[in-house]
């Protein structure tokens, strides 16, 4: 029924709408010269791919392969300029200011790709893809149409967040959903990697880690969804393919609640501790690791050595959210003695105590940490019994009623910080009423595509207070995701109008235009295999 109805809104879409050169570019360009369309540059048979360094045969292939799916010809590609100038040019342009700051110029005489980095030019390419998908008649004759653009984003960071920790994504689809967000000049993956339900990363020193905590379903061997974690070499091979896109993963250990799994595998490093414990991982447990235990900072130390050696990030997440002091810290006689030591009056003081010491551990690997905006809840204003944030730490806020309270708080204090509002931005709430099959986490909250769509990083702040505002994130919690093509569904296409939102200035936004040029990506979505919800609600009006 699904694909029936997605044909149909698909060919009436597309005889409604024009399909040209500009109607599959998501996110908008920031800055198009359109030139004269009647000129056009012929793809034939001599024509040739020239890349000015060998830095960019990663990118050179890429546009190989896109363009024999798009036009059915192989170009070959070639160092050193062309000889009878009809080629696709990709060249690095150190000028050009701006990492992701590309410049696509399509004449009747050629292409050319240019950029500082291998980034930019990755760029250039995606919306040439995106030009060719548009441009259906002209595509098919193997013409691309005169057009220039100098293109770069408004955000710096655009992020998604994957949760292989309540329910396991084998490697491979790791990287189909990078491959598919690469599209869409996302340039930031965090990956969520240990939680109450699996410890997902091999850490060489605690093998129980994964032997136990990546065990949800102690029955199932390392078989999925519930049981399985990645070696650092698979990791490592991930983050080479998602460099190649410019995609950089941030790893999240999340600390110091969300660690039932750790704790099943090391009982001694939560506060309560029972026998009956350690088979146990999931979610309800409210478990925390217990800030007077030394093992647990050595252990970390360890394990923050591991990962910042898999992770060339400069970034690594440590959580901190959603932590039930009150279950465990207060009722701790450890914590409690350290409390007074400390001359704490709160136990939720324990976390400057906590959090001091794991970020040092970053500090030392040569890293910045990066924290959930939640710890203790922010109770403005800050007093010296609450955690204060470093200068140091990057945050992300994410409850709706929290957002605002972390903008003022960061644009007080000059952290940057990232934004993961729920009513915009999480991709596990529904995206329409009842059309989740599988449990909710959040029951209520309801975020459409058009709600995304309208949301301004900027939160209509002055330019000067949203300065600080570096990064978006769609955030798509695990616990109702058993599967890629579940993570595909939820996460498309709301990740469309969040690439929108991220890269493309609001005075070139417009929900209409996205609206329209959505249907020929839906189109290319289908084909290439990746789910999403149909928007049914929107041909319908
Ligand atoms: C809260 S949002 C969490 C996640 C859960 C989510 C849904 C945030 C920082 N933490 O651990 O997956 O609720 O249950």
């Amino acid at each position: 029924i699904k694909a029936v109805t997605l044909l149909i809104c698909l060919l009436v879409q597309s005889s409604l709408f024009a399909q040209d050169n500009l109607s599959a570019l998501i996110p908008f360009p920031n800055k198009i010269v359109q030139k004269d369309m009647q000129r056009k540059f012929t793809i034939a048979e001599g024509t040739y791919i020239e890349l000015s360094s060998d830095s960019l045969s990663f990118e050179a292939e890429y546009l190989q392969k896109m363009l024999r799916e798009r036009m059915g010809v192989t170009l070959s590609i070639k160092k050193g300029p062309a000889k009878n100038g009809k080629a696709i040019k990709l060249e690095i342009t150190p000028s050009i200011k701006g990492r992701e700051h590309y410049v696509l110029n399509i004449s009747d005489r050629g292409i050319s790709v240019t950029g500082a980095t291998r980034g930019a030019v990755f760029y250039g390419i995606t919306t040439l893809d995106q030009i060719l998908l548009g441009d259906i008649i002209n595509t098919k004759q193997r013409r691309v149409s005169a057009l220039l653009i100098e293109d770069q984003p408004r955000i710096a960071s655009r992020m998604l967040m994957l949760d292989p920790a309540r329910h396991f994504l084998p490697i491979d689809d790791v990287k189909l959903f990078v491959a598919q967000m690469a599209k869409y000049k996302y340039n930031v993956l965090q990956l969520h990697l240990t939680d109450d339900q699996g410890w997902r990363i091999e850490i060489k020193k605690y093998p129980m880690l994964t032997d136990i905590g990546a065990r949800r379903n102690p029955k199932g061997g390392m078989k999925g969804p519930d049981n399985g974690f990645y070696t650092q070499e698979q990791l490592r091979d991930l983050v080479r393919y998602a460099a190649d896109r410019n995609v950089e993963i941030i790893p999240e250990i999340d600390i110091p609640g969300h660690t039932s799994a750790i704790i099943a595998a090391y009982p001694q490093l939560g506060c309560k501790h029972t026998d009956t414990l350690t088979k146990v991982i999931g979610k309800n447990m409210n478990l925390m690791l217990c800030a007077s235990n030394d093992a647990v900072y050595e252990m970390y130390k360890n394990i923050i050595g591991e990962l910042a050696a898999v992770f060339p990030s400069k970034q690594i997440h440590l959580g901190g959210d959603e932590s039930v002091i009150e279950e465990n810290w207060a009722k701790c006689d450890r914590c409690q003695s350290l409390k007074k030591r400390l001359n704490y009056e709160k136990d939720s003081s324990l976390m400057n105590y906590f959090f001091g010491k794991m970020l040092s551990f970053v500090r030392e690997e040569g890293k910045l940490p990066l924290l959930w905006c939640e710890l203790d809840n922010i109770r403005l204003p800050a007093s010296k019994y609450l955690f204060s944030y470093p200068k140091d730490a990057t945050l992300i806020s994410w409850r709706n009623d929290l957002t605002p309270k972390c903008i003022e708080l960061t644009r007080q204090s000059g952290n940057p910080l990232i934004l993961a509002p729920g009513e915009f931005t999480y991709f596990d709430y529904p995206q329409y009423t009842n059309d989740l099959p599988e449990e909710n986490n959040w029951g209520m909250p309801i975020t459409t595509l058009k709600k995304v769509y309208a949301f301004d990083p900027g939160y209509g702040l002055s330019e000067q207070d949203q300065a600080h505002i570096v990064g978006v994130c769609g955030t798509l919690w695990g616990e109702a995701i058993k599967d890629i093509n579940r993570a595909f569904y939820m996460t498309y296409p709301r990740a469309l109008a969040l690439a929108e939102a991220g890269w493309t200035n609001m005075e070139h936004r417009s929900w209409d235009s996205f609206r329209d040029r959505m249907y020929s990506n839906l189109s290319y979505l289908l084909k290439a295999g990746v789910s999403f919800r149909v928007p049914f609600e929107l041909a319908q009006k």
